[in-house]
């Protein structure tokens, strides 16, 4: 017979956030439904729950396989929610939004998630799983730990990006320094390298920091770390706009933040979709807290992420309670030197969806306490120039949809850094969503070549790009 585990431990949905005096039709399903858990722990395991409904399937289940599958998030259709607002209440099941069109979306959810979904009067178009699956082995192969899968072999594991870094470090020693800056829940190291001429000197030079890999099986993101390490090293001294840019600012690359999370999705030798990181939860045989919604800025905020540990957009039982935030975030303050944040601007690496986003993402407001019309203007500006260049979406991340405790906020609204989230490569789903096969990294991490120098050019005074620089600027830094 299956193993089954308590309904305690199975049914996420009695923290759904729910706010009174916002409540809507969507919300009032919601609360209902989190009032009847039985009804849905029951939906969780019926057969009649799609794809994984037949005999065989349960008789996979039984033998041990596919409890691996079941719990495996895939992406899912739903037709229907065409405003933020919509899109927002379906966000607040605690499925992951992947894409946003007009009237529909792509969402990422496990079956009782899903569930949860179809609950809500929405019907759930599986879509075919990511493309690697099914290539590995899978579990029962000695506990062997397994590597990309044929097509996605020139991805860097974490051992590889080491070893790359390590490799860049030696040939660039001047350019190019690495610090460990603390380690990820399962152990392992979370680096920071820093870029600029005289690297071994703080120099008095605005700072740039490039975060990737939040999420576990967004794979591409470590690449554009690698890639602009490359970049950035080998091209200082020939190209002339590195050259200016290494000359008069400090770089740090963070290239993997979630670096268990990203062992974990690939170490079957076929993608899992994970998202989140690796940490337990109290109580909880959900595994994960989902990083970008662990931030302490708004933390939990306004139904943009999730109270129950198996939500996709679980936000941890408190802020930075994540060690892989709080190692980020300690490190953003340490930055701070003779009472100022040094670093200035920031981008976020995410895919999938094509997007350049800023702040505030808790909020549909363009301006809100702790951003001005200035600062806004100067969002919108530098954020479109850079999408002009690399042919993404501009716009501010809550037009997708209400996210709380994402890294864009808090490093806006607690430390005062411009900071964009960039979703990369693909568009959808049907170009590879978050699995697009390896042949597309070169052409894909530089098509943000010029986006990333125009930041940098732009961390001096970012209030340039509206006219007004002497207003805001007149001091070197600003
Ligand atoms: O939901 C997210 O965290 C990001 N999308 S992803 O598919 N990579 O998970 C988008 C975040 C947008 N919101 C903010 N940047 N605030
Ligand atoms: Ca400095
Ligand atoms: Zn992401």
């Amino acid at each position: 017979m299956r193993p089954r585990t308590p309904p305690s431990r199975r049914t996420p949905f009695r923290t759904i956030p729910w706010k009174p005096g916002r409540r809507t039709p969507v919300l009032a399903a919601l609360l209902s439904l989190a009032l009847a858990a039985p009804v849905a722990a029951q939906a969780q395991d019926s057969p009649g729950a799609g794809h994984r409904s037949s005999p065989d399937r349960q008789r996979t289940v039984a033998s041990g396989h596919a409890v691996r599958d079941e719990g495996r998030p895939r992406q899912y259709e739903v037709t229907g929610p065409a405003t933020a607002r919509q899109r927002s209440a379906l966000a607040s099941t605690g499925v992951a939004v992947d894409e946003v069109h007009g009237r529909s979306v792509v969402i990422t959810a496990d079956t009782a998630q899903a569930e949860l979904v179809r609950r809500l009067g929405y019907r759930l178009k599986p879509l075919p799983a990511p493309p690697g699956s099914g290539t590995g082995a899978g579990p029962g192969t000695g506990g062997r730990i397994k590597d990309f899968p044929p097509g996605y072999t020139k991805y860097h594991n974490y051992a590889e990006t080491m070893a790359e870094i390590n490799t860049l470090v030696a040939r660039y020693p001047s350019l190019l320094s690495k610090q460990v800056i603390g380690k990820s829940y399962e152990g392992r190291d979370i680096l920071a390298l820093k870029l600029s001429k005289n690297v071994a000197q703080d120099e008095n030079e605005p700072e740039v920091l490039f975060t990737a890999h939040q999420h576990a099986r967004e794979h591409l993101t470590v690449e554009m770390s690698l890639y602009l390490l490359n970049e950035l090293t080998s091209k200082y001294g020939s190209d002339s706009r590195i050259t200016k840019m290494l000359d008069s600012r400090e770089v740090w690359i963070i290239p993997d933040v979630n670096p268990d999370g990203g062992a974990y999705d690939i170490a079957t030798g076929s993608f899992r979709s994970w998202r989140k990181n690796r940490q337990p939860n109290a109580g909880s045989s959900n595994v994960g807290t989902d990083l970008n919604r662990n931030w302490d800025f708004k933390w939990g905020c306004c139904g943009g992420s999730s109270g129950s540990t198996g939500s996709e957009t679980y936000r941890g039982p408190a802020p930075a309670s994540a060690p892989e935030v709080k190692v980020v975030s300690d490190f953003v303050r340490g930055r701070i030197i003779g009472g100022r944040q040094q670093i200035k601007t920031a981008i976020d690496f995410h895919t999938y969806s094509e997007l350049v986003l800023w702040p505030y993402g808790y909020t549909y407001s363009d301006t809100a306490p702790g951003m001005t019309q200035d600062d806004r203007d100067a969002f919108a500006t530098v954020g479109r120039k850079m999408a002009a260049s690399n042919g993404y979406t501009p716009e501010q991340s809550s037009d997708l949809y209400i996210t709380d405790g994402s890294i864009d906020d808090w490093l806006w609204g607690n430390q005062k850094i411009f900071a964009y989230t960039f979703e990369m490569f693909p568009a959808s789903a049907s170009q590879g969503g978050f699995y697009p096969r390896d042949t597309v990294i070169a052409r894909e991490t530089a098509r943000n070549r010029d986006a990333v120098l125009q930041l940098l050019e732009n961390s001096d005074c970012m209030y340039r790009s509206i006219g007004k620089e002497n207003q805001y600027c007149k001091s070197k830094a600003g």
